[in-house]
Parts: structure tokens; C-alpha cells; sequence
């Protein structure tokens, strides 16, 4: 297992669409893998592919308090939404940055496992805004994307500033 390098917004490649995985196999769970430790490590509850530069629809989740519950989600798909929910995200690659975010409260997912086996499942609260929020990643869109053009401009800014701080 290796920790991968996280990409930081506003860095292109957040915004590159990924591409459905074809066939699970040790490659991809080697990648996967990668991704879970990246995750821990950070700390965050989430990580999609896209985050580290890998542009396949894959996102790992664990929202447990013992980080002892790990989801692997392969070419996952929102298939019924329900409700709406407002909650206050971060994101990995938008360090620093939090705020509300308005999106659907309860989800149903058609996903394939790390052994390539198709499942569907229904989930809500933290667990479906994660969901939601790490399949955005891979269609390229940011959860700053959805907050007005003013906190996006300063949003972009404070990045710049830190980027130039880290040089
Ligand atoms: O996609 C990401 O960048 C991961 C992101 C997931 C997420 C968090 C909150 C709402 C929606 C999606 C994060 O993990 S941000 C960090 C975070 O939430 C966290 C960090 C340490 C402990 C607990 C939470
Ligand atoms: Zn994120």
C-alpha cells in the first residue's frame, strides 16, 4: 500500500470526468487500496480516484467513529433521491474551506464491490451526502461549485495564497 499525493483545488485535474472501470482486478484493488490509506491518513471520511489523478470511478467511505467500516464503491450510480438535507462539507482538496450544502437526504446506489460483484443499496444522512459529494468528484465538480460566485472567488484566493506559501 502507498499514500498517494492529494491534488488541491483549483488544480485542473479535479476537474478531468472519469472513466467507468472495465474489469476489478489487482490493479484496480492495489489503487483502491492506496486510496483507503490515503483516506485515513489525511483525516477524512471520503476520497474519490479523481482526488489522487486517477480518473476511474472509484471512491472509498468510511464515516465510522473506529474507521473500522470501509465502503468501496465501483462505477457507483445514484439511482432514486429522496428528501433534501443541508450539512456542512469539507473536501480533502479544498483544505480549510467548510460550508452548507444543500443535497438529497436519502439515496439508492447501484454500485460493483471490490470483487466485481454488482449490489444496490439505500442509504441516508452523512453517509448518502459523502456519496453524493465523492460522485461529484468524479464527474469533475467540487463541492465549492454549489456555493455563490463571491465564496468561490475567495475560496479561490485563500488556495493561491497557500500554494504560494507552500513554495
Ligand atoms: O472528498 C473529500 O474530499 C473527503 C471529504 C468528504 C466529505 C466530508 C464531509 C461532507 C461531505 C464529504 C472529507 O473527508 S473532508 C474531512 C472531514 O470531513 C473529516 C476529517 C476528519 C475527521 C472527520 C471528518
Ligand atoms: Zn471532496
Amino acid at each position: 500500500m502507498a499514500l498517494r499525493e492529494i491534488l488541491h483545488y483549483p488544480d485542473p485535474r479535479l476537474r478531468v470526468v472519469a472513466e467507468p472501470v472495465t474489469e476489478v482486478n489487482e490493479t484496480i484493488r492495489t489503487i483502491i487500496a492506496d486510496m483507503a490509506e490515503t483516506m485515513y491518513a489525511a483525516p477524512g471520511v471520503g476520497l474519490a480516484a479523481t482526488q489522487i489523478d486517477v480518473h476511474k470511478r472509484m471512491i472509498v467511505i468510511d464515516i465510522s467513529p473506529e474507521k473500522n467500516d470501509l465502503h468501496v464503491l465501483i462505477n457507483p450510480v445514484i439511482i432514486e433521491k429522496h428528501g433534501e438535507i443541508s450539512m456542512e462539507e469539507g473536501c480533502l482538496s479544498v483544505p480549510g474551506v467548510f460550508d452548507e450544502v444543500l443535497r438529497a437526504e436519502r439515496v439508492r446506489v447501484q454500485t460493483v464491490n471490490e470483487q466485481g460483484e454488482s449490489r444496490e443499496f439505500e442509504t441516508d444522512g452523512l453517509l448518502a451526502v459523502c456519496i453524493q459529494h465523492e460522485i461529484d468528484h468524479l464527474e469533475g465538480k467540487i463541492f465549492v461549485d454549489y456555493l455563490s460566485p463571491l465564496k468561490q472567488r475567495r475560496i479561490g484566493k485563500k488556495m493561491l495564497k497557500h500554494q504560494r506559501m507552500a513554495l
